[in-house]
């Protein structure tokens, strides 16, 4: 058996060789067949030591967090938390973080991230914050670029997953949220047979400059369709927004048929300078809202407020606000080039990629050329307002993105593949084929006024064979695609973390330089921190026990610890008292119901324990921090409930 086995094996490698040799040589001489060029290896190889070009930010879907890849390795170099517990640091157990996960109905855990944003500057990302929505609960967090920590969470009222969102302006003036589902604002109890012009959709507006001042500026009511997608204006469209809707029918069930009954659904376009002049003027209602804000303030520590209002404006209370721009046919995505003057949709089930004309749409508005006017929201033509339809688009076009030199780039998701056209012309220049089911596509800066237009990163659905198989469930992927020559060429696979849906990227110069490196110990304004291993001490107030505690190379003060009691809450406050780049030291005690914490150096971190039994339990570091970080360890004893063990605990030295 084995024999006979192990020969056709070895032909089989041999026959493997020859083939694969060749198919290798001939995939090269085109992308129409998707192969690899035989310098793709070259292409994205960054030896050791060496640094990536650029930084990718990527959706974590519904993990509900970020992760940042180098491009162009595809290498992953950081998971950031933002929506979701994330025990492998402590975020939304310590604490210093858990507020971070507050709303209006109470603590979330969790949420499904979409869409990253960098803050811009003059239409640029300028590399200083990263905002992403949670779709599920209606938020937008913002991460910060020096820490690459999530310092800043706003929950969004009157709104009903959070999809077109957060896409960002120019300037960073506003990042947009959006109901991608109508519901009764302000919510009630109603039946759902009674959705046709019942339930609404909301477009917000928030306040997005000004770290720890993020706020909902104003929302528009807006008719009960699902408001999908967005992207800003810019150029010559600067002060306007696009949504994309579907669901027009206002149907509220078996939407795959009964949301796919007209022809054409619409981009709202939102004069966004406008809405700020009628909120100034007064025309904008206040209405009662609940909705969390939670940021990190100067001590490193969350603090979270209620809110309680909103201002509202009615279309009809604001003329020339909103146009609606009929567009074939459910559309998803809605991207402007990087000019500001043609907007293009991705209709799923149309058959063309209409692009309208910014300048097209403004004349036909001052003309008041429309086909009707939706709850004080005019209707403008279609014929009117088109550039241009770029003719066999592929399959299900979903988004697209710009090089910077005249381009564009639009998956279609149901033919898997990237399709490449001129702006001005709409003719088709080339296509690549995608594994599989690719959803968004992302240029670094592909979505702003300066795309780097050297990579392209297609974001797939479904990878089937590409990886090794893991069980049911299997890898998600980018698959990073060369855009500097006329035809586009497949260089990389890598998996992502699911679901990717968009990215973001930006040239590493931009961010690298900025980086924090430690916090100063002796600027840690937490109440908690101690500034030596002299401060450190444990207190007991009441059935709260507080151990502030001191972490450097390589122990840990206290580390003998008695006198704790079975119904005591025990309250680890961890400082790290180095002053080096990249000495974390970790935290963790055994039965703890909590997390471990990541202490990063200059930093103080809590978390607590509730022992259950008593005994005598260890405490230890998570982190490999030098060469004796085994030794990094402590126990504390716990006795009975109502015992008088003395509390006593070893001293630094
Ligand atoms: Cu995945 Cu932007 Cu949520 Cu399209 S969305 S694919
Ligand atoms: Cu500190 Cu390991």
């Amino acid at each position: 058996m084995k024999s006979i086995i192990t020969k056709p094996l070895w032909l089989a490698t041999a026959l493997l060789v020859v083939v694969g040799g060749s198919m290798f040589s001939c995939r090269t001489t085109g992308s129409q067949s998707g192969g690899i060029s035989s310098d793709a290896a070259s292409a994205v190889y960054v030896p050791p030591g060496s640094h990536d070009t650029y930084y990718a930010f990527m959706s974590g879907g519904f993990s509900g967090q970020v992760t940042v890849h180098g491009l162009p390795s595809g290498r992953l170099i950081k998971t950031v938390p933002v929506f979701s517990q994330f025990p492998e640091n402590g975020y939304g157990y310590s604490e210093e973080t858990k507020d971070m996960l507050n709303t209006s109905f109470g603590f979330i855990p969790w949420d499904d991230s979409h869409h990253p944003q960098l803050s811009q500057t003059d239409g640029v990302p300028d590399g200083r914050w990263l905002f992403i929505n949670g779709n599920n609960t209606p938020r937008i967090a913002r991460i910060d670029l020096t820490t690459f920590e999530t310092d800043e969470i706003l929950e969004i009222p009157n709104s009903a997953g959070n999809h077109a969102s957060p896409f960002i302006t120019p300037n960073s003036e506003y990042v947009v949220a959006s109901t991608r589902f109508s519901v009764p604002i302000p919510q009630k109890d109603m039946s759902i047979s009674e959705y046709k012009g019942n339930f609404k959709g909301t477009i917000t507006f928030v306040k997005a400059d000004t770290p720890g001042e993020m706020d909902v500026a104003f929302q528009i009511l807006v008719p009960g369709y699902n408001y999908d997608l967005s992207h800003a204006g810019k150029g010559v469209s600067y002060g306007w927004s696009f949504f994309t809707t579907y669901n027009t029918e206002e149907a509220n069930t078996l939407l795959e048929v009964n949301a796919s009954r007209n022809d054409k659904d619409f981009v709202a376009a939102v004069n966004w300078k406008r809405a700020e002049e009628c909120v100034a003027q007064g025309n904008a209602k206040t209405m009662p809202a609940n909705y969390s804000h939670n940021h990190i303030d100067e001590r490193r520590i969350a603090v979270s407020e209620n809110k309680t209002s909103v201002k509202v404006l009615y279309p009809t209370d604001c003329d020339n606000l909103i146009s609606f721009l009929p567009t074939p046919k459910s559309p998803h995505g809605v991207d402007v080039d990087p000019s500001g003057e043609y907007i293009v949709a991705g209709g799923k089930l149309a058959t063309v990629i209409p692009v309208h004309s910014f300048t097209k749409m403004k004349a036909a508005i001052d003309a008041k050329s429309y086909d009707g006017i939706v709850d004080g929201i005019p209707v403008l033509k279609y014929e009117e307002i088109l550039a241009g339809e770029v003719e066999n688009p592929g399959l299900g076009p979903l988004h697209t993105e710009f090089d910077g030199k005249g381009n564009a780039y639009t998956t279609a998701f149901i033919s898997s593949e990237i399709v490449k056209w001129k702006l001005g012309t709409w003719e088709v220049l080339d296509r690549i084929p995608t594994y599989y089911s690719v959803g968004h596509l992302m240029i670094p800066g592909g979505d702003s006024q300066k795309p780097w237009g050297k990579y392209m990163v297609a974001l797939n659905k479904i990878t089937k064979d590409r990886y090794l198989p893991t069980g049911p469930e299997l890898a998600h992927a980018g698959q990073l695609i060369d855009i500097s020559g006329d035809k586009m060429k497949l260089l990389l696979d890598f998996p992502m973390m699911g679901e990717p849906h968009y990215a973001q990227g930006i040239e590493a110069s931009v961010i690298k330089d900025k980086q924090v490196r430690m916090f100063a110990i002796q600027d840690n304004l937490s109440p908690h921190a101690i500034k030596t291993e002299a401060e450190a001490r444990v207190e007991r107030n009441g059935s709260e026990i507080h151990i502030y505690m001191s972490t450097i190379r390589t122990h840990f003060v206290p580390d003998n610890i008695e006198g704790v009691r079975v119904g005591d809450k025990v309250y680890f406050h961890v400082t790290n008292l180095e002053q080096d780049w990249d000495v974390p030291h970790g935290f963790a005690v055994m039965g703890a119901r909590t997390s471990e914490l990541l202490v990063m150096p200059g930093e103080t971190r809590t978390i607590t324990w509730e022992p259950q039994q008593p005994g005598v339990y260890p405490f230890y570091c998570t982190d490999f921090c030098s060469a004796l970080h085994q030794e990094m360890q402590g126990y504390v004893r716990v006795s009975a409930r109502g015992s008088n063990t003395p509390l006593t605990y070893s001293t630094g030295g």
